[in-house]
């Protein structure tokens, strides 16, 4: 018997990228929208993440937090769609995986909180800074068409998914192969269609 896929998100949260892959998977699976505030604290969600935060998703029993290990899990666990490449060819798949969770995640929070990193301290900050982010994933894509090579798989979806954060807003000028990379992903079908469904719930909950 198929185990039941539930999806705890906020329309205006990572939880988009979450969408996103569920819908390249073209899974069944019920949303839970979880409001901000009170109810993302309330014991009963706590115990499904006891960071009190969104994306996460229960399959079964089987509960995943954490935005890149959601992906990383469904991609395994529905790999019919073709979005983790073989046990045996996947270290370019973990090394931007890994990234996208540490390197870009953390520097992209610095940025959006607004503070520097004293320079005598830059040596031991593991994201380094957004730049040397941008060019790490550039040189990459310069020369392939996405992150783990030919093929688009859960890497794509969720660091691409940053990637496009910058390019939109306007921080990967002078990248080509990053704009050309977000131009490549935001075409896919899927993306379209998650999109469509947290613009409009987006309309239905508080921000
Ligand atoms: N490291 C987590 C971050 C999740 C996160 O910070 N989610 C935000 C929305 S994008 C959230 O739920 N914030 C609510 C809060 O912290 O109260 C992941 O990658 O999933």
């Amino acid at each position: 018997m198929t185990e039941q896929l539930v999806f705890y998100t906020h329309p205006h949260s990572r939880g988009r990228i979450v969408r996103w892959l569920l819908t390249e998977l073209g899974v069944a699976y019920r949303t839970e929208i979880v409001p901000y505030g009170a109810a993302m604290k309330d014991p009963a969600y706590l115990a499904i993440n006891p960071m009190g935060k969104v994306p996460a998703i229960a399959h079964g029993d089987t509960v995943v937090t954490e935005t890149a290990a959601i992906c990383a899990y469904l991609a395994d666990a529905f790999p019919d769609a073709g979005l983790a490449p073989p046990p045996d060819r996947r270290a370019a798949y973990y090394r931007w995986l890994f990234f996208g969770a540490g390197p870009f995640e953390g520097v992209l929070t610095q940025y959006m909180c607004g503070f520097d990193v004293p320079a005598a301290k830059q040596y031991m900050v593991g994201f380094g800074t957004y730049p040397g982010v941008l060019d790490a994933l550039a040189q990459t894509l310069d020369n392939q068409p996405y992150l783990a090579g030919s093929v688009f798989t859960a890497a794509d979806v969720y660091v691409g998914s940053q990637i496009g954060w910058s390019v939109r807003a306007g921080h990967a000028e002078g990248y080509p192969a990053l704009a050309d990379y977000w131009s490549r992903l935001a075409a896919r079908p899927a993306y379209a269609r998650a999109k469509a469904l947290d613009d409009a719930a987006e309309g239905e909950v508080a921000p």
